[in-house]
C-alpha cells in the first residue's frame, strides 16, 4: 500500500483535523501565481512565509491613511501611528503570553534581538573564564554573536550535543551546565531539522544551575503556542515575517526585570528620557532598546498577521502541519535512495533530506522548473550539517495553507528529479 494510502485511510484526509487549509489559500495572492508555466507550490516557509491580504493591506492602508512619525508629534496623525504602534506590541503581548506589554521589545528580526542580548545582558555580566552554552544545531543566528561575546570576554562557548537522528542529548546537557555557565541560549525549533526541543526543561535545568535562558523562537512561534510566562525563559526572540508579517521587524522579549537592569544597545532618538552634553538619561521599556524611528509600518504589518493567525486558530493550524509533515514524511520515504536528515520524536515544520547521488542544490533547481519552491544548502546551521556528515540538505518547509496536493507536487518532482540524473 503506498503512503498516501495509508494515510488517507488511516487520517480520513484533511477532515481528519477540520482545517481547511484549501479555503486558507485565498487569502495569500501569491499563491495563485505560476513559475515556468506552473502553479506555485511555495515550501520554502522556514525562509519566509506568504502574506494575507489582510497583511497587506493593513501596511498599504497605514501609509495611505496613518503614516506620521510616533511618540513626538501632537498631531492628529502622529498620534494615530503612535497608537497603532502600541496596538501592535499589545498584540504580540498577547501572542507570547506575556504579563506586561513593556517586556516587547521591536527589533528587525530573531537576529537582532540575539544580538541585542548578547551585546546589552551578556557584556555586562560576562565575565573571563565563564561559559556560554548553546545546542549543536543551532542558527548561525545564534553561534555567531555569543562567540564574538566570548572572543572579548575570554569566556568560552560550549556546545550541548546531539544525536545522529537530531535530538539533544539532555545527559551531556546536566554535565555542561556548571557554576561557570552564565548564559543557555537555544532554538526552540531547528530550522534545519525540524526538531522541537524540550524548552520547558532546558530552562528549568539553566536556571538551577544559576544561568539564564535564552530562546531562539524563530521557526517556533510560527508553528507552537508560545507562553512565555509557562516557559520561564528570560529571553525569547522571533521574526515578524516567519509569522505571515513583513520582513523588518521582529520581537525581543525578556523578563522585565531583566531588561531594567540591562544598558542599551544602541544610542539615538525615542531611547532618552534627557540629553545634555555632561549625561543622558534614558527612557523606560521598551523604548530604551528602541533607537531611532522604528519599522512603524513593520509592526502594523505584525499586528495584522497576528490578528489573522487568531482567526485561523494557531493550534489547529499547527495540527493540520503536523499532519502534513507526517504524510509527507511518509510519501518521501517511498523513494529509493532518499534519506530523511532530522528524525526526532518531535518536529515542526520542516523536512530535510539527501537523494543519494543528487546534489541538493540540483535537486532544488530540478524542483523550481517543476513550480515547487524549497530551499537547498546549509541552512545557516552548517556546525549542525557538519556533525551529520552533510554539507547540504534539501529542505521543504511547510505552512499552514499547505496542501497534501502540495506534498504530492513535491513527491511527483522528486520523480522527475532522479529521471533527469539518472
Ligand atoms: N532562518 C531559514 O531559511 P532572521 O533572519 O533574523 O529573520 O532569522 C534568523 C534565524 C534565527 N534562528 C532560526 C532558527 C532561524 O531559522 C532563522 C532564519 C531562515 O531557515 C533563513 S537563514
Amino acid at each position: 500500500m503506498s503512503a498516501t494510502a495509508i494515510i488517507r485511510g488511516r487520517a480520513g484526509g484533511e477532515a481528519e483535523t477540520g482545517f481547511d487549509a484549501q479555503s486558507i489559500r485565498a487569502d495569500f495572492p501569491i499563491l495563485l501565481s505560476e513559475v515556468h508555466g506552473k502553479s506555485l507550490v511555495y515550501l520554502d516557509n522556514a525562509a519566509t512565509t506568504q502574506k494575507p491580504r489582510q497583511v497587506i493591506d493593513a501596511i498599504s492602508g497605514y501609509y495611505l491613511q496613518t503614516n506620521a512619525n510616533i511618540h513626538r508629534g501632537v498631531h492628529l496623525l502622529s498620534e494615530r501611528a503612535t497608537q497603532a504602534y502600541e496596538q501592535a506590541r499589545v498584540k504580540v503581548q498577547r501572542l507570547l503570553h506575556a504579563a506586561d506589554a513593556r517586556e516587547i521589545v521591536f527589533v528587525r528580526g530573531a537576529t537582532e534581538g540575539l544580538n541585542l542580548v548578547a551585546s546589552a545582558y551578556g557584556r555586562k555580566v560576562l565575565r573571563e573564564g565563564d561559559e556560554v552554552l548553546v545546542t549543536a544545531m543551532e542558527h548561525h543566528s545564534n553561534i555567531v554573536p555569543w562567540q564574538l561575546l566570548c572572543e572579548e570576554k575570554g569566556a568560552k562557548l560550549r556546545v550541548i550535543p546531539m544525536s545522529d537522528g537530531g535530538e539533544l542529548d539532555l545527559q551531556a546537557y546536566e554535565r555542561l551546565l556548571g557554576p561557570r555557565t552564565r548564559i543557555v541560549s537555544f532554538v526552540h525549533v531547528s530550522n534545519a531539522l525540524g526538531t522541537v526541543n524540550p524548552a520547558r526543561r532546558l530552562v528549568e535545568l539553566a536556571h538551577q544551575a544559576g544561568a539564564i535562558a535564552v530562546v531562539d523562537g524563530a521557526q517556533s512561534a510560527p508553528h507552537l503556542t508560545v507562553d512565555v510566562q509557562a516557559l520561564d525563559a528570560d529571553f525569547f526572540v522571533f521574526s515578524g515575517h516567519k509569522l505571515y508579517g513583513p520582513t523588518g521587524i521582529g520581537v525581543l522579549w525578556g523578563k522585565r526585570a531583566l531588561l531594567e537592569a540591562m544598558p542599551p544597545y544602541q544610542g539615538g532618538g525615542d531611547m532618552i528620557r534627557s540629553v545634555t552634553w555632561e549625561k543622558t538619561l534614558f527612557n523606560e521599556l521598551p523604548y530604551k532598546f528602541e533607537a531611532g524611528t522604528p519599522d512603524i509600518a513593520g509592526a502594523v504589518g505584525l499586528g495584522a498577521a497576528i490578528d489573522y493567525l487568531d482567526r485561523v486558530g494557531l493550534e489547529r493550524a499547527a495540527r493540520w502541519e503536523s499532519e502534513l509533515l507526517g504524510y509527507a514524511t511518509l510519501r518521501l520515504r517511498e523513494i529509493e535512495g532518499l534519506k530523511v536528515v532530522g528524525t526526532a520524536r518531535e518536529k515542526a515544520g520542516v523536512l530535510s533530506f539527501v537523494l543519494e547521488g543528487i546534489h541538493p542544490h540540483d535537486i532544488g533547481t530540478v524542483l523550481d522548473q517543476e513550480g515547487v519552491a524549497i530551499r537547498t544548502g546549509h541552512h545557516c546551521a552548517q556546525p549542525a550539517l557538519e556533525r551529520l556528515g552533510l554539507v547540504a540538505t534539501a529542505r521543504a518547509s511547510f505552512a499552514f495553507y499547505n496542501t497534501r496536493e502540495d506534498v504530492d507536487r513535491l513527491a511527483a518532482g522528486l520523480a522527475r528529479v532522479k529521471e533527469v540524473f539518472a
